[in-house]
């Protein structure tokens, strides 16, 4: 089964390299450094590449030790974490490719099976979950500071434990980890309420601009590259905006539109019944049921225009 030929391509590894997607959020950082402080009790020789590491998880263990540069050409284990395909892989793709073995361990829906060996689970509300219960089916013995990296990855992408895809065993996880003395009250407000004053003014603009569409029934807001300038802020400071819409008693959908050098970015969120990942297909994104992107190759004119009509259709 996929669980025990990932377990020997681990094995009989040497060099190891771990890949999260492009933008990483907190799953992504903590599945990535779980995964690294594990295969570094194992005795491999493991880097794990982030070239844009957000300031936000300086907090987490280990997170000196991200490399943006990788030291070799060729590694005999590449593992992609919590990425969905090759165009989110964050770079350089091509060492994940060269690689003997390439594995995939993921939970989005639109995730296109792009490794040697895949290991998805599309229910799952993390990838961080996944891990945990790899690591426990592999007796790895899950440290303090590994358990820190995974509830952090959990945290993140259930929003504080409060998004529909938190299972039983997530919170068996989190009783668990407090257990070994790890700290979550700290951790949930170090990733997910703390911010710096630069995000507050990025969200402070983004709420201004919120439009109502459809009734109320979608929400619309953008920021621009200039609008990054003037605050000294990147794309890593931008996570959170999309929320704001959603929270919006009538809203279903809330769409969130950044400038990148080839168009716009759109991050789109869901409340009940919408599968944003479906909207976002169709601009070849892709994602989970309520939380999912794409890349629009327009003007905000017309990146606005073209998301907002084919989001319209998916409304009841
Ligand atoms: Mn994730």
């Amino acid at each position: 089964m996929t669980l025990d030929d990932i377990k020997s391509a681990i094995d009989n590894a040497n060099n190891i390299v771990i890949f999260a997607h492009e933008k990483p959020d907190g799953d992504a950082v903590g599945s990535s450094l779980a995964f690294y402080i594990a295969m570094k009790n194992l005795g491999k020789n493991v880097e794990v590449i982030i070239p844009h590491f957000p300031e936000t998880y300086k907090f987490l263990p280990c997170s000196n030790e991200i490399k943006i540069e990788l030291s070799l050409e060729k590694y005999d284990l590449a593992i992609a974490l919590d990425c969905a395909d090759m165009k989110r892989l964050d770079d350089p793709k091509e060492i994940f490719l060269k690689a003997e073995t390439r594995i995939n361990i993921d939970h989005h829906t639109s995730n296109v099976m792009f490794g040697d060996l895949n290991f998805v689970n599309p229910v799952s509300p993390a990838c961080a979950q996944i891990i945990t219960t790899m690591f426990k089916y592999y007796k790895y013995d899950i440290s303090k500071e590994i358990a820190t990296c995974l509830i952090t990855g959990i945290i993140t992408d259930t929003g504080g434990f409060k998004y529909d895809g938190v299972t039983s065993e997530t919170f068996e996880i989190a009783s668990e980890f407090l257990e070994k003395g790890v700290n979550i009250s700290k951790i949930y407000k170090d990733s997910l309420s703390n911010i710096s004053r630069g995000k507050f003014e990025a969200r402070k603009l983004a709420a201004n601009r919120i439009e109502f569409l459809e009734n109320g029934k979608i929400t619309y807001t953008y920021i621009t590259k200039k609008d990054m300038e003037d605050l000294k802020i990147d794309q890593n400071d931008l996570n959170g905006i999309v929320e704001n819409g959603r929270d919006v008693q009538g809203v279903e959908i809330s769409i969130f539109l950044y400038e990148v050098d080839n168009g716009f970015k759109a991050s789109l969120r869901s409340n009940n019944y919408v599968n944003v990942s479906d909207i976002c297909l169709l601009f070849n994104g892709g994602g989970h049921i309520k939380a999912a992107g794409c890349t629009l190759p327009y003007s905000l004119e017309e990146a606005k225009e073209r998301i907002v009509a084919q989001s319209k259709r998916f409304l009841k």
